[in-house]
């Protein structure tokens, strides 16, 4: 067995369950900066526009949550705690939020045991160089992992994208075997390996707004005509009384009329077909100038002298 298997099967065992017992402490070092205390190791914004956001250990790996805003995209994370701890490498899973305007195809990762200063191969700093049993390095994001195409200690990820606004996740194995207690990781979004640099990427095209329909123009209510003014009441006129009525003249009394004469019979026509000679009928009106000329003969008769006789 080679001493880099050895040393393979010791950090599988001391250097994971080390970061597992610990716990995660947010140190508010500056406006500008924070430091998360995952596992007993200290996570510490150093360089570039971003932000750790959240740090704790699952399953014996640190998991380290950031946000990159930019423009500034060259980021590097100051990382603290490994001879403390006496390991020698740790599990993580660098989760990172692309807050910036434009897609990213690349995502390198670089360490570094001086800021600025690619780590050579003597330094015992790397990414569990020849440790086969850590890899394959995995993101949720890129499908090609390249690591052999430089000279520095470099992961480099590519084959997929990651848009504004989405998250893309790391998992890879940090060893020191010389155990330097501050050392640095590098990322670098759209940085691509073998000399190349950063690539530009076009920003997504930002879709216009969807026009708003202007709102239906409301109809002004009808004028609402006004209404007559109301008459003023009349007062009512007083009544004047009316003049007493004078007395009327009776009626002079009605004459009573004279009663009509009875109605005359006409006279009876004799019978033109009776040819005999007319019987003398004495009429009533002498009958009744006899009558009383008898009666008035008789009167004096009485009171006539005797003698006269
Ligand atoms: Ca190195």
């Amino acid at each position: 067995m080679s001493i880099l298997n050895t040393l393979s099967q010791s950090l599988q065992i001391s250097v994971f369950s080390a970061i597992a017992i610990g716990t995660t402490t947010l140190y508010p070092l500056a406006a500008e900066a924070a430091t998360f205390n995952i596992g007993g190791l200290r996570f510490s914004e150093a360089a570039g526009d971003f932000r750790l956001t959240d740090g704790f250990v699952q399953n014996g790996t640190a998991v380290l949550f950031q946000e990159v805003f930019g423009p500034n995209v060259d980021l590097s994370i100051a990382i603290q705690g490994m001879r403390n701890l006496g390991i020698a490498g740790f599990r993580l899973e660098s989760v990172v939020t692309n807050s910036t305007g434009t897609p990213w195809t690349f995502y390198d990762h670089e360490l570094q045991e001086v800021f600025g200063v690619p780590s050579p191969e003597q330094d015992g700093l790397s990414f569990g160089q020849g440790l086969r049993s850590a890899r394959p390095f995995t993101s949720d994001r890129f499908s090609r992992v390249d690591e052999v195409t430089d000279v520095r200690d470099f992961v480099n990820f590519s084959n997929g994208v990651v848009n504004p606004g989405e998250t893309v996740s790391f998992r890879y194995v940090i060893t020191d075997l010389v155990a330097n207690n501050l050392f640095y990781i590098r990322q670098r979004p759209n940085f691509a390996p073998g000399g190349t640099g950063f690539v530009e990427v076009p920003p997504l095209p930002v879709e216009p707004p969807q026009p708003v329909e202007p709102p239906q123009p409301v109809e002004p209510p009808q004028p609402v005509e006004p209404s007559p003014p109301a008459e003023p009441p009349v007062p009512p006129q007083p009544v004047e009384p009316s003049p007493p009525v004078e007395p009327t003249e009776p009626s002079p009394p009605v004459k009573p009329t004279e009663p009509s004469p009875p109605p005359v019979s006409p006279p009876i026509e004799p019978d033109a077909g009776d040819n005999s000679t007319p019987t003398a009928v004495p009429e009533p009106a002498t009958v009744l100038a006899l009558l009383m000329s008898s009666i008035l003969s008789r009167r004096y008769l009485r009171r006539a002298p005797s003698s006269n006789i």
